[in-house]
Parts: C-alpha cells; sequence; structure tokens
C-alpha cells in the first residue's frame, strides 16, 4: 500500500498500480508521490515482470489538479515522474478506461504500451484552462501522431474516442470487458514475448508534413484562440521538438507552460471552470421524468429539443393548432438535421424526436412532473396560464416560467400555489445556449428550485440561481451595456466603431449586430412595456429610431446594418448615420469622435457597476454567477473570466475611479457607484474574494 489514493499490488508478476483518488483521479501532488513511491518499488522487485497502470472509478485520470496552480509546481513534478516512469526497464501498460485527459493522457503516452475500453475519451484540454500539456505532451504526442495533428489536438482541446485513438496509433490494444483483467492479459503476453520496453522519446520526431506547419496552425487558430496565449505556446512547443532533442525542448514547454499558469487568461479560465462547478442549492430535489412545455414558438420547441435529448418524456402544449403543428415541424426537423450532421445515430434521433409529442390543451399536463411556461411575453398572457395550470396540474409538479423580464411573482401569484413555481429562463437557441437563468421566486421552495437546477444540469445547462427583479442579472445588465452603446452612438461613435471596439476586446458579437439578429422589433416592444425605463429620450433612442423606420434588423434585410440575400454580416447604411446625426442634432447632442479605448471602457464599466449593484441587492448571489451568466448568455471572453474577473484584473480601484471619471463627463445619473464598490476598493477587496450574498 502506498497510501489510500494508489494502490499496489502484484498480481502473479505484474505490479499494478491502481489510482483510488475520486471524484476524477486527478493527480494531485500526494498522488504523484504516491505513484513515484510505487514505480520506484516495482522497479526494484525482481519478481516483477511489467507493470500496469489502472484509474478506479469512471475515469482513468483526468489531469492534474486545476487547484494547484494558483501555486508554482511542487514536487514531485509531473513531467518528472513520467520521465522516471518512461524510462523504466520493464514494460509499463496504461489500461485506458472513460476519461484520460491531460496529465492522464501525458501519462498513457509516457507508459510504454496502452490498452483502453470502448467507452474511451482521451484528449488534451490543457488550452481550455488557458495552459498547455507541460508533462511531455508536446515532446511525445507528436512522435506518435505526427506534427499536424499532434497540433490539432493539443491546440482544439478536442477528445477522441477509441476508434480515433486506435488509427493514430495511440491505442495498441482494444480491450472488452473488465478494463484490469484485459491489460493484464496484455501484460503477460508482453512478458511472455519478451518485448522490451518502448519508450515514445526514442521515437524520432516526424518529418514535418509540410515546411509552414507551424504557420498553417497559427493561421487556422480562431480569432477567440489567439486570444489565449496557451496556442501560440503549444505551437512553439511542439516548434522546438522538432528542432532539438526531446529533454531540451521538454524544457522550452516547462518555461511556457508556467508563464501560461500566470497569465491572466489562464486564471480567468480556471476562474470559470470552478465557477461552473459551484454546488446545487439546498433542497432536495424531485425526480422528473415527464415535462410539459406550454407555448410551441421558438423558444417552447427549443426547450422541448433539449428536453427530448436528454431523456425526458414531452408533452408539448400550443392551444393554436398552426403553431402547434410548427413547433412539432421544427422539432422533427431538428432531430432529423442533427442525424444528417452525425451529431446523433439515427436510432438516438428517432428515440428522441418520438419523446415529444404535441397536445392542444393544458389538461394534457394534468400528470407531468414539471411544466415550463413559453408563452409570450406578456403578465397578462402568463398569468391566464399559470392560473390554469395551478388548477390542472397534479400536487407538487413545479410550475416554471420562461419569462425573461417579467415579475415571477406576479406570475406565480396566479397559480394559487405560488410555492411550487420558479423561474426557469432560458437563451435563445434554447436546446444550444447552456446558459439557464434560474429565479427564485418569494415563495419558491428549497426543493423546487433545486429540483429546476437539477432539471438544468440534466439538460447540459449552466444554471445560475438569481433573485426576481427587473431583468434578473444578465438582462438587467444588458440594459446598463446597451444604455452606453446607444448614447456613443449619439455622440458620435458609428455602429461599426461600436461593434468592432467591443469584438476586439473579445465579445463574440458586437451589440449592434446581436441586436439585428435578434430584431430591434423585440428589444422595442421591451422597452414599452417596462414600466420605470429611464426617463431619458436619450436612452436607447437610436434602436427605437430604427424601429420607427421600419429597420427590423436582419428579419428584414435592414436594421443598424444592410444586409445582402442570404449574408449573415451587414454592411454599413449611410441611411443609418445620417438617421442618427440627424437625431443628436434634435437632442441637441454636440458629437465628437470616440475612439474604441472609450468604446470599450464605457460599455464594460456599465456591466461591472451593473453587477456590483446586483450583488449589493442580493439578485446575484456572488461574483463568479455574473460572469457565468455573460460568459455563457452573452458572449462576454472567456478569456477574461466575466465582468466580474475582468473588475478585479482592472482592480476596484481603478474602476471607482474611471466610473467616477464618467461621472463628471457624463453626468451622474447612469454614473454614480455603487456604496458597495466604494467600501471594497477602499479596503483593497477583489470581488472574487466576497462571500456569497446567498440572498437568492
Ligand atoms: N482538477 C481538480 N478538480 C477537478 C478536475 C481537475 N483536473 N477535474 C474535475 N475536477 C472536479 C470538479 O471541480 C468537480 O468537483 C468534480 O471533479 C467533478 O467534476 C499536467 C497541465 C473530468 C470530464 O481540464 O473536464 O492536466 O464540484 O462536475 O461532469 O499537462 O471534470 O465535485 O467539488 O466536471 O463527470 C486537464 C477537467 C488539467 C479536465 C468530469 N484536465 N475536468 O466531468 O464532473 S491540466 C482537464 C473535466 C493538465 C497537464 C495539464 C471534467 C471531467 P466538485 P465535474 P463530470
Amino acid at each position: 500500500m502506498t497510501g489510500p489514493a494508489v494502490r499496489v499490488r502484484d498480481e502473479r508478476g505484474i505490479g499494478v498500480v491502481e489510482i483510488d483518488h475520486p471524484p476524477v483521479n486527478a493527480l494531485a501532488r500526494p498522488v504523484r508521490a504516491a505513484l513515484l513511491e510505487a514505480i520506484e518499488r516495482l522497479a526494484e522487485d525482481p519478481a516483477v515482470r511489467a507493470i500496469v497502470i489502472h484509474g478506479c472509478g469512471r475515469h482513468f485520470i483526468a489531469g492534474a489538479d486545476v487547484r494547484e496552480f494558483d501555486a508554482p509546481p511542487a514536487p514531485p513534478l509531473l513531467h518528472e515522474l513520467l520521465n522516471r516512469l518512461e524510462a523504466l526497464d520493464k514494460p509499463v501498460i496504461a489500461a485506458l478506461h472513460g476519461t484520460t485527459l491531460g496529465g492522464g493522457a501525458e501519462l498513457a503516452l509516457a507508459s510504454h504500451y496502452r490498452c483502453a475500453t470502448p467507452d474511451l475519451s482521451l484528449g488534451f484540454p490543457e488550452i481550455k484552462l488557458g495552459l498547455l500539456p507541460g508533462a511531455g505532451g508536446t515532446v511525445r504526442l507528436p512522435r506518435l501522431v505526427g506534427i499536424r495533428r499532434a497540433l490539432e489536438l493539443m491546440t482544439s482541446g478536442t477528445p477522441i474516442g477509441i476508434a480515433a485513438a486506435r488509427e493514430l496509433g495511440l491505442v495498441d490494444h482494444e480491450l472488452r470487458g473488465d478494463v484490469l483483467a484485459g491489460a493484464l492479459a496484455f501484460a503477460r503476453e508482453r512478458v511472455a514475448a519478451g518485448t522490451p520496453p518502448r519508450r515514445t522519446t526514442d521515437l524520432p520526431m516526424p518529418v514535418p508534413e509540410s515546411p509552414a506547419v507551424f504557420d498553417e496552425a497559427r493561421t487556422a487558430l480562431s480569432a477567440a484562440a489567439r486570444r489565449v496565449p496557451a496556442s501560440e505556446a503549444i505551437i512553439a512547443a511542439v516548434e522546438a521538438a522538432a528542432a532539438r532533442p526531446w529533454r531540451e525542448a521538454l524544457a522550452v514547454a516547462r518555461e511556457r507552460f508556467d508563464a501560461c499558469r500566470r497569465s491572466t487568461e489562464s486564471r480567468a479560465l480556471r476562474h470559470l471552470f470552478f465557477a461552473e462547478r459551484v454546488p446545487a442549492p439546498g433542497g432536495a430535489p424531485q425526480p422528473v421524468a415527464t415535462v410539459g412545455i406550454v407555448g410551441a414558438g421558438t423558444m417552447g420547441s427549443g426547450i422541448a429539443i433539449a428536453a427530448a435529448t436528454a431523456g425526458l418524456e414531452v408533452t408539448l402544449v400550443d392551444t393554436q393548432a398552426a403553431a402547434l403543428a410548427a413547433g412539432l415541424e421544427r422539432i422533427a426537423r431538428h432531430f432529423t438535421d442533427v442525424h444528417r450532421k452525425g451529431r446523433l445515430d439515427a436510432a438516438a434521433a428517432a428515440a428522441a424526436g418520438a419523446r415529444v409529442r404535441g397536445a392542444a390543451t393544458l389538461a394534457a399536463l394534468a400528470p407531468v412532473d414539471l411544466v415550463i411556461e413559453a408563452v409570450f411575453e406578456s403578465l397578462e398572457v402568463k398569468r391566464a396560464v399559470f392560473a390554469e395550470l395551478g388548477r390542472t396540474c397534479r400536487p407538487g409538479a413545479v410550475l416554471a416560467t420562461n419569462t425573461s423580464t417579467l415579475d415571477v411573482d406576479a406570475i406565480a401569484a396566479a397559480s394559487d400555489r405560488p410555492a411550487d413555481v420558479v423561474g426557469m429562463h432560458f437563451f435563445s437557441p434554447a436546446h444550444v445556449m447552456r446558459l439557464l437563468e434560474i429565479v427564485r421566486g418569494r415563495d419558491t421552495t428549497p426543493a423546487v428550485l433545486a429540483t429546476a437546477f437539477a432539471l438544468g444540469k440534466r439538460l447540459g445547462k449552466i444554471g445560475v440561481v438569481v433573485g426576481n427583479g427587473f431583468g434578473f442579472v444578465g438582462n438587467r445588465m444588458l440594459y446598463a451595456y446597451g444604455r452606453e452603446k446607444e448614447l456613443m452612438m449619439l455622440e458620435g461613435a458609428s455602429p461599426t466603431e461600436i461593434d468592432r471596439a467591443l469584438e476586439a476586446f473579445g465579445m463574440a458579437m458586437g451589440p449592434n449586430a446581436v441586436g439585428d439578429l435578434a430584431g430591434l422589433d423585440v428589444g422595442y416592444a421591451v422597452r414599452r412595456a417596462w414600466t420605470d425605463r429611464p426617463d431619458d429620450p436619450r436612452f436607447y433612442r437610436v434602436s427605437d429610431l430604427l424601429v420607427e423606420h421600419g429597420r427590423l434588423g436582419q428579419k428584414n434585410g435592414r436594421g443598424f446594418y444592410r444586409y445582402e440575400p442570404g449574408a449573415r454580416r451587414g454592411t454599413s447604411d449611410p441611411e443609418v448615420e445620417a438617421l442618427i446625426r440627424a437625431e443628436a442634432e434634435r437632442l441637441g447632442i454636440a458629437r465628437r469622435a470616440i475612439g474604441a479605448e472609450e468604446i470599450v471602457e464605457r460599455c464594460t464599466l456599465a456591466l461591472i457597476g451593473e453587477g456590483i449593484r446586483l450583488l449589493e441587492e442580493g439578485i446575484a448571489a456572488r461574483a463568479s454567477d455574473v460572469d457565468l451568466v455573460w460568459c455563457h448568455g452573452y458572449g462576454f471572453p472567456r478569456e477574461r473570466g466575466g465582468p466580474m474577473f475582468h473588475a478585479d484584473t482592472l482592480g476596484l480601484a481603478h474602476v471607482l475611479d474611471r466610473i467616477r471619471h464618467y461621472a463628471s463627463a457624463c453626468g451622474p445619473r447612469y454614473w454614480t457607484p455603487a456604496a458597495s464598490l466604494e467600501q471594497l476598493a477602499a479596503r483593497g477587496a477583489r470581488l472574487a474574494d466576497e462571500a456569497s450574498t446567498g440572498a437568492t
């Protein structure tokens, strides 16, 4: 025994090293120390003829322990451990199953032989944490699969299954049945055949597939990937492996790894990794097997697709026969498409589609476990639906509303069972976007909240529990962000300048392009219904003006931009700029050139200021929740960690100083700093360190 995380035993001459470090066998320091002790012991034992390394549980090894990266690496260092493993004079067989990622995959490459079960998922996801494989992957992987494929695997972070792994020569033998028994048999065959250790670093580096293979990899990087230093670090590390002896190249990789580990981008991505794994809210979730969805429109059918794909039985209700038919057709087409694109096999796609049935009345929802209402965004309409649901649905059924801006308590009250009501705000398209705002109403019980959260997780969503306030967290912040871009267009920035500046900052799409995509009339209607919208003639004046001139966005070819038929990206339209100039003059606004720096600062500080208010009011429970909302719901750049992490990167004293600057430059109406910001800045605090308000 070498400690609870690593067990060693002798199986008739084969040394078995079992890693048992739940939940994912992460290679934390104690595990590395125990592994080193284990392999040294087996190396010295003359009775041991070969070594098999095996991971207990669902995963072989999920990689290094991500929690260790905020501090310098502690010995034994993983790359040194793996070099020692590879140098052993006895055959080392990695018995792979399930998830084999990062350092786990590197351990496999440092082993002499690799067996794997059909459920293998092998990959190098370090890039998603702003890191590179730092334990030898950059020198061993290209030796096994070639330079181009190695670069693809490491810069994408996408795992491969057993078939691809075998084809690439990463797996020598596919195991059927018990992974350890199979690996032991494989090891005995190696011993019987007298097969020597096969060291990956003994293999020559392959000749680059083309002289430009490294620059081709750079060119192939997406804009988002280019903003993460680890992308270039991976390419440079493999370039070094092609030009130098492997130990020197590994030293280059180590230097690059440590620089990436300390980078803002990696710290931001690691922040989000853990933010996405916050514990579920208290309360015991109820089992949900059947779901009712009210409203067969875009949102309702998207939610139905997500639920059916997750294995739930779905009843989609729409009292309008044509709308119901259109919704069912949309759902059927989706499952046909996902099969055609190879994302689901024929049987799975057919089974998922068969789990959705239509109904014309809410009576069909009487027996279901949970209902999600997704009807027109009108309080009157929603209240009528909830009044009927309250009478119709079985006791204990959860009643959720997909409202994006309306008062969940007002909707809940209509049901006469507000304790069963919760908000589940999906983002469109509901079967694609991962964000789900889970709105706790005044009377929502912990069990109902936990049930909604658990259902969200089952649908593959990132669930964020928020309080019941206008726009919850995401849309309330969106109005602050949009307010500034609208004001700056009146003050002199063109729609294109706004979008280009924010896309250069890292936003997935500029706000004007987003408006055109969603339809400018959608926001227009919401703002009309907004009872306490700011009494400011400039507030969203440009967007309103465009709608009043019949410019609705992509849907009718003209919005902020002009869209040629079929074009996804619009072009600047002089008519829009003339409209804006005339409106600015009418409002008496002097125009000026506005640079990208001011555009980005005003929009991001507006986001930060509103996020801090949401924390202060308890609508958001913790800063990382606000980051999840904006990274998963609105395309905030992940390598900046979200608006709150970005505020901590800037420093709250700087944030406060700049908000005060805009209070004097633009007026205090929108730029009065939250009291909590002044307190946090005064004591040099970070938002990430603030305890959860828990108020939601
Ligand atoms: N380190 C520390 N904790 C981890 C972890 C990791 N690598 N992976 C998961 N956890 C925790 C997670 O926080 C959660 O904790 C629990 O395990 C279950 O996770 C040296 C430098 C493996 C596919 O990037 O992709 O190796 O909430 O909810 O849905 O060169 O976890 O229970 O307290 O996600 O079944 C590379 C990251 C590291 C893999 C399982 N490896 N993990 O998914 O469970 S860097 C990764 C995952 C590296 C080398 C480099 C997933 C999973 P808690 P979960 P899951």
